[in-house]
């Protein structure tokens, strides 16, 4: 719909940057598409330097002006910025999540998601009609392929215009979303920032009450700027730097609930963007801000107006030129306000332009992506680096945005798609790409993968608890976890959840085995729990076309639950644990669970959480927070026993025999028929015949 199918550079896109390519990176926020160095929609001065001897710190320089980053043979790094602040801040670490840690702590930590919010959520530009929105959802319940959020993009809009809908094409889109939710599938839908300034007032609120309440971005002669993005007339952006605007902004989405019960919202074009080139007429005023003596190498042919508008603007924080990119993080706090108003629940905000420390607000997407095959290796860079950002909270468009996957690459897109933190499949393309549209075998894949993702959520919302309490990483490269060993360094299209999960997707067409490496420690198969042979050491494996390869890391207890089409029923099914052993012995982990979708929870402390330890022979559970009520009726009935070396024996469940346990011939001990409480705390221990 939006462009034509592109092709990436051929320069290799990696993680880890290769100083010998000389490349420079300029930031400067932009509507722009994956394409080879080109600014794009953020700006985060952020460097994670991983050291010799697997030390690791971060500098963040905190500037918001055009810039760029030069990756210099020496190897060195050449820094230019075009005005504002010097301020260069150091995380020392020594450990990569330290750098993370102290990062967030400097800048704000992220607000726990809701938990449907860790769904699989479904998107499309482009329905076009309430029907074919219905019969993407129908399909994927069809095939029970697990969905927790549908989304409206602006073809729900009446004119393209913010906080309507269109009584024609979406024809009781407000019940639909009452009924969705009825089935336990939440509503998000979209917002654009700028205010079509071409309705009648009298008619359009945000257009009356923005004029009266003053909000808008203005000229240097004081009237206000305008642009043109999708409605009709041009249209004005709103200055969300100035207190009136947030306050405006604020009120409009708390008033629109009452039209949409939408659940969470989407801030997209927050560049912002504008399709004409600063002035509706075209071109900025000749002046020192708009054409600087110097621009980064910018995306747009060096021009600062390009794609968005000019730079001699006037906003309450100053000159645009200097908060240009500052302008989807001043949207942000609002945004998340309104919808907790509208809402009355905690919500969920996911923005497209970020800055430093957006993430204490926001969730991301990682933007128009392609739906090209090196697109999915991308996704990982792009997940990996938004986790070292402090906006755990991401991923990329499942099956890709711009242009028309294929069935193959959708297939393996949702499979890589069910383990980003934020899992969303969204198409921008001709050609439908819901998991459901493809028929049997791609829903039967998808399912498969999503199922472990939903098994996995209480172990997923844990260790988002980790990073809004202490920081630190959701998804993450395997050197954050190996930082010594340096055959981990260069890995980037393998990835890790906490210390306790190893993803290998396949990422090539027509690929039906995966390379992967094993640091050296105890790795066992998620599906049949055996423990994998390779230590230290690359190894091929099998990858047919319905599985992706997942592995969990001796040393981790990982809390999960009996999945389901949706969080609303899977959250009232049994827990289970999967205690995966170490060369020693031991495990550890933990479970945080609240109710879901309260804000304040863990201020409140309003939470369940418990740690598990696992050691000689026996597993502890001990409960460190007792708050949720909705705790008191779960039970724990299964537990996934991994590496246990010899015979296992007798088995005591809080001091009692249980009977119910079989080993499987992987060597997992599968220990069924439990009913312990969750709330009281518990102990499990066997005796084991040579088992060190
Ligand atoms: O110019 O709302 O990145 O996710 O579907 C395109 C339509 C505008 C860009 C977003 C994309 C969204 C689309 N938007």
């Amino acid at each position: 719909m939006f462009m034509e199918l592109g092709r990436m550079s051929s320069i290799d896109m990696i993680f880890r940057h290769d100083f010998s390519q000389n490349l420079t990176w300029a930031l400067w926020a932009r509507d722009q598409p994956p394409w080879f160095t080109s600014n794009m929609y953020g700006v985060q001065p952020h460097l994670t330097v991983l050291e010799n001897d697997g030390n690791t710190h971060s500098v963040v320089i905190v500037n918001s002006n055009a810039q760029q980053f030069s990756m210099l043979s020496g190897p060195s790094i050449q820094y230019i910025t075009t005005g504002g602040l010097l301020d260069i801040y150091f995380f020392l670490g020594p450990t990569p999540e330290n750098t993370v840690e102290q990062y967030t702590e400097a800048v704000g930590r992220p607000q726990m998601p809701p938990y449907w919010a860790l769904g699989f959520q479904l998107c499309r530009v482009g329905y076009t009609t309430i029907d074919r929105m219905q019969a993407a959802v129908n399909r994927t319940s069809f095939y029970e392929i697990p969905q927790d959020v549908q989304y409206g993009d602006i073809d729900i809009m009446h004119k393209s215009l913010d906080f309507t809908y269109s009584r024609e094409n979406f024809p009781g889109l407000p019940e639909y979303v009452r009924e969705l939710k009825g089935k336990g599938i939440k509503f998000v839908t979209i917002l654009d920032p700028c205010i079509s300034s071409g309705e009648d007032p009298e008619e359009y609120r945000p257009l009356k009450l923005g004029d009266e309440m003053d909000v808008w971005v203005k000229k240097a002669d004081g009237t206000p700027a305008l642009g043109k993005v999708w409605p009709e007339h041009p249209c004005y952006f709103p200055d969300y730097s100035r207190n009136s605007t947030r306050e405006w902004w604020r009120i409009l989405i708390k008033e629109f609930h009452d039209l949409l019960e939408y659940d969470g919202l989407w801030i997209d074009m927050n560049e912002p963007a504008n399709f004409d080139q600063g002035e509706v007429s075209g071109g900025c005023e000749a002046n020192n801000l708009n054409y600087p003596p110097f621009v980064p190498s910018i995306a747009g042919g060096g021009n600062l107006s390009q794609q968005t508008i000019c730079a001699d603007y006037k906003q309450d924080a100053g000159d645009h030129y200097n908060v240009h990119s500052l302008y989807g993080w001043f949207q942000s706090e609002p945004t998340l306000a309104g919808t907790r108003e509208g809402s009355g629940k905690r919500s969920l905000v996911l923005s497209r332009s970020t800055f430093l420390g957006s993430g204490h607000w926001v969730a991301h997407w990682l933007g128009d992506n392609w739906s090209q095959w090196d697109n999915l290796h991308f996704s990982i860079i792009g997940m990996l680096q938004f986790n070292q950002f402090g906006v755990p909270f991401s991923g990329s468009d499942i099956c890709g945005f711009l242009g028309n996957t294929t069935e193959q690459m959708c297939q393996r897109w949702m499979q890589l798609g069910a383990f980003y933190p934020f899992a969303r499949n969204h198409n921008g393309g001709d050609v439908d790409q819901d998991p459901g549209i493809w028929g049997p075998e791609v829903a039967e894949s998808s399912k498969k993968a999503l199922l472990v993702r939903y098994t996995l959520l209480p172990y997923l919302y844990t260790l988002f608890y980790r990073t809004v309490t202490e920081g630190g990483t959701v998804a993450r490269a395997l050197w954050h976890n190996f930082p010594t060993d340096f055959n981990t360094w260069g890995v980037d299209r393998q990835f890790m959840w906490g210390t306790g999960l190893l993803i290998n997707p396949v990422l090539d067409e027509n690929a039906t085995k995966v390379e992967a490496y094993f640091p050296n420690a105890r790795f066992y198969d998620y599906y049949d729990g055996s423990e994998m042979a390779v230590r230290g050491n690359v190894t091929e494996l099998d990858a047919p076309l319905d599985k992706i390869n997942v592995f969990v890391a001796g040393g981790n207890v990982l809390p999960t639950q009996e999945p389901a089409v949706n969080t609303d029923i899977s959250r009232n099914n049994p827990f289970g644990l999967i205690v995966a052993l170490d060369d020693e012995g031991k495990a550890s982990g933990s479970l945080y669970y609240d109710d879901g979708d309260s804000i304040g929870t863990i201020e409140n402390e309003e939470y369940f959480l418990a740690d598990f330890l696992a050691e000689n022979n026996t597993i502890i559970s001990t409960v460190v927070k007792n708050g949720y009520q909705g705790m008191s009726d779960k039970r724990l009935t299964t537990i996934r026993l991994l590496g246990i070396k010899g015979t296992f024996e007798d088995l005591m469940v809080n001091g009692t025999i249980h009977t119910s346990w079989t080993t499987m011939p992987s060597g997992e001990v599968l220990i069924s028929n439990l009913t312990l409480s969750l709330t009281s705390g518990f102990t499990i221990s066997w005796t084991c015949q040579n088992c060190q």
